[in-house]
């Protein structure tokens, strides 16, 4: 046992390291990078750059501090089964399945789809290949992080809205306590951001808690 706290809001945010896992949601190319997804949809990526180094950082601390780490990908099969046909018609002017300066869009195996080479898994890191926004949805996450023992989750990445809050969500619902280090999640709307992490901490921490990356680190050290 490895009790620690960080600095949080609403209030300190108390875990075990030894039952805590770091889950790094989408940092694909596909969201983060030129020429993916986000950026199909008319968004600007470099909006959501900013969240790369602080993950970084926070993935490197997890890693020397022996956290579990698991990483997900949001895509589908490249015949599109998975995809249900109202996701399809979502989007601007280019679709989930078209062919985009990375591949194919949101597809599994395509370059965009793949996480950056700055937050790439190593060995021992699973992957979670999702087909939707949160990362419980028809995939393999609560198995995993029960036969750990987790019940803890430090939860980074894009975008704060949809899919981290989604996701924060899901794990809120099924008992684990949830932070976000701030700095660690972006969005390509700055108003959406600051809505997705209030609405975590708010009416004492009723999805979570928001933290950031340098209290946190600075707990697991
Ligand atoms: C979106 C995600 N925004 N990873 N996906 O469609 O947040």
């Amino acid at each position: 046992m490895a009790k620690v706290h960080s600095e949080a809001e609403p209030f300190a945010f108390e875990f075990d390291t030894e039952t805590t896992a770091l889950v790094m949601i989408d940092m694909q190319a596909d969201f983060v990078e030129p020429g993916g997804f986000g950026e199909a949809l008319g968004n600007d990526v470099s909006l959501v750059r900013s969240a790369i180094e602080p993950c970084r950082k926070m993935l490197e601390a997890a890693r020397e501090a022996g956290l579990f780490v698991i990483h997900t990908r949001e895509g589908h099969r490249s015949d599109l089964t998975d995809c249900p046909p109202a996701k399809l018609t979502r989007g601007g002017k280019t679709f989930i399945g078209e062919q985009g300066p990375k591949g194919r869009i949101l597809v599994r195996g395509e370059k965009g789809h793949d996480i950056i080479p700055e937050l790439y898994p190593v060995d021992g890191e699973p992957i979670i290949d999702k087909p939707g926004k949160g990362a419980f949805y028809q995939t393999d996450l609560s198995l995993i992080l029960e036969s750990r023992g987790i019940k803890s989750l430090i939860i980074c990445g894009v975008t704060t809205e949809v899919c981290v809050n989604t996701t924060a969500r899901e794990a809120n619902d099924r008992g684990y306590e949830v932070v976000i280090p701030s700095d660690c999640t972006a969005s390509y709307f700055p108003e959406f951001y600051r809505s997705a992490l209030d609405m975590i901490k708010a009416q004492g921490a009723i999805v979570g808690w928001v933290s950031n990356s340098e209290s946190l680190v600075a707990a697991i050290k």
